[in-house]
């Protein structure tokens, strides 16, 4: 028995020196330590030794089991450490490695334009309509007194989705404020940014897409003088409190009298220039008030309520604010022409 505990003894140790993972670490315990473990097994052998030889063999197990508990126990704490560092090490970040640059957007030239439009608008109490591209012709055209017929209404000139020219991607924001005549109550001060398509040519200052601006103003008592009042401030929040304007007489069919409104070339002070092209003013935008048969068509009485409208395209107001020659730029999102602004 003596040799069978030494032969256990010099196994455990020779067998420990070859494990390196807690799962044979832990196998190796329940063969030798277990319940039905190898030094167990002899123990239980005990009884069939004689009365002097017992407690000899019994200190002498107990050595063993001590010596191997205690070689276990360090044996584990070793493969911890290993298994810690090996951790750390595939787990360690060079912070000194250069980074990777994260390239950041600018706001479009053109939105910054609108952005700044909205806001002026917004702090004289008009509201925001934003609504579909897709539209009945009805409210494209036929509300806005565009007659079936009417040139503006042409399939050279109109994408229509459907062949008995029914729906269209809408050629102005204008259906926008007619469905505002016809679900909100009066008063009504609504500004419509958005979307337009018209079937145009690509060249330096025309695109099949662009985008506009619109706004209308019902009211009781709204006349010509509120139309100026209002678009002449807007005007110079935009460009400047000295900024001089001027209205020709137009033609619209949504709008009667209508107008254009011209300002006073920056550049030369409207002596004539290659800015202006001579002329000595610069066309801003379109308005006029609304024609009574385009109030009477949404329901509203054009003889208790008046009110007034304008349009701008947003491509050529930023085109002259950031001095952008070729209107392509604004669509192409080339990084060098988006990063000068
Ligand atoms: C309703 C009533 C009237 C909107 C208007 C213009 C004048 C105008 C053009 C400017 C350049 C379009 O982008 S552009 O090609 N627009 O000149 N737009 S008045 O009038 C309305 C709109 C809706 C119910």
């Amino acid at each position: 028995m003596r040799e069978k505990l030494e032969q256990i003894k010099s196994e455990a140790l020779s067998m420990l020196a070859r494990i390196d993972t807690q799962k044979e670490l832990e196998e190796m315990r329940v063969k030798y330590l277990g319940k039905k473990g190898e030094l167990t097994a002899v123990l239980k052998q005990m009884g069939k030794l004689s009365a002097e030889e017992r407690p000899v063999i019994g200190q002498l197990a107990n050595e063993v089991r001590q010596t191997l508990e205690k070689v276990i126990d360090e044996s584990a704490a070793k493969i911890e450490r290993a298994m810690l560092e090996a951790r750390l090490e595939s787990e360690a970040i060079d912070v000194t490695v250069p980074g990777k640059r994260l390239e950041e957007g600018k706001r479009h030239p053109m939105y910054t334009v609108l952005d700044e439009i909205e806001e002026i608008f917004v702090g004289m109490g008009f509201e925001i309509l934003e609504g579909p591209e897709i539209e009945l012709a009805e409210y494209n055209f036929t509300k806005l007194n565009t007659e079936e017929g009417h040139p503006a209404r042409d399939w050279t000139d109109t994408f229509y989705i459907k062949d008995d020219s029914s729906i269209l991607l809408r050629t102005q924001t204008s259906p926008m404020q007619v469905h505002a005549m016809e679900t909100k109550q009066l008063p009504i001060r609504v500004v419509a940014p958005g979307r337009v398509y018209r079937k145009d040519e690509v060249d330096a200052t025309h695109s099949p897409m662009f985008h506009q601006i619109e706004g209308l103003v019902i009211d009781k008592n709204i006349t010509m003088a509120d139309l100026k009042g209002t678009l002449n401030t807007i005007v110079r929040r935009l460009y400047g409190e000295n900024t001089v304007t001027r209205f020709r007489p137009h033609h619209f069919p949504f709008t009667e009298p209508s107008c254009e409104m011209d300002v006073q070339c920056h550049e030369c002070g409207g002596k004539g220039c290659r800015v202006c092209k001579g002329e000595g003013w610069i066309e801003l935008l379109g308005a006029g008030m609304v024609h009574p048969r385009v109030l009477e068509m949404s329901g509203i009485d054009p003889d208790v309520y008046s009110g007034w409208a304008f349009g701008m395209g947003l491509e050529r107001l930023a085109m002259r604010r950031y001095e952008i020659s070729d209107l392509r730029l604004i669509f192409e999102n080339d990084e060098r022409f988006l990063k000068q602004f």
